[in-house]
């Protein structure tokens, strides 16, 4: 279900005045409230707003992606395929590649799983699923 979700926000960095490019201009307003407090983002304060804008876009991800209803069936579909291939591994250590194996004498089993969990791509896990546990 596609929605609608316009969101305003800014790209190029060091472009005070905003109108699409960097040069002395940005570079003077820079410069003439260099070291003062209380300026804004186009008197060339560059962190200013960048708090706002942070959490903004954090609430935004939260509440449009990561705790989406509309994704919520392949979140728990990836969670499903995460939580079998871990329980593989546990059981059967000798399937993890070589590398991974060795690493597991020196640290926890777990630990090296997830590690190696977290590095895959979405393609890869899912053929390691079909292959290990489908
Ligand atoms: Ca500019």
């Amino acid at each position: 279900m596609p929605v609608d979700a316009p969101v305003d926000f800014f790209v190029l960095s060091a472009d005070a005045n905003r109108d699409g490019s960097v040069d002395t201009t940005d570079f003077n307003l820079l410069a003439a409230n260099f070291s003062q407090s209380g300026r804004t983002f186009s008197q060339g304060d560059f962190n200013a707003g960048l708090d706002h804008d942070r959490k903004s876009c954090k609430e935004f991800l939260y509440a449009n992606l990561y705790f989406s209803k509309a994704l919520e069936p392949e979140k728990e579909e990836a969670e499903r395929v995460i939580r079998e291939l871990f329980a593989h591994w546990m059981r059967r250590p000798s399937d993890l590649p070589p590398a991974y194996r060795e690493k597991s004498k020196q640290e926890p089993l777990p630990r090296i799983i997830c590690d190696y969990i977290a590095g895959m791509t979405d393609h890869f896990i899912l053929e390691q699923y079909q292959k290990l546990c489908g």
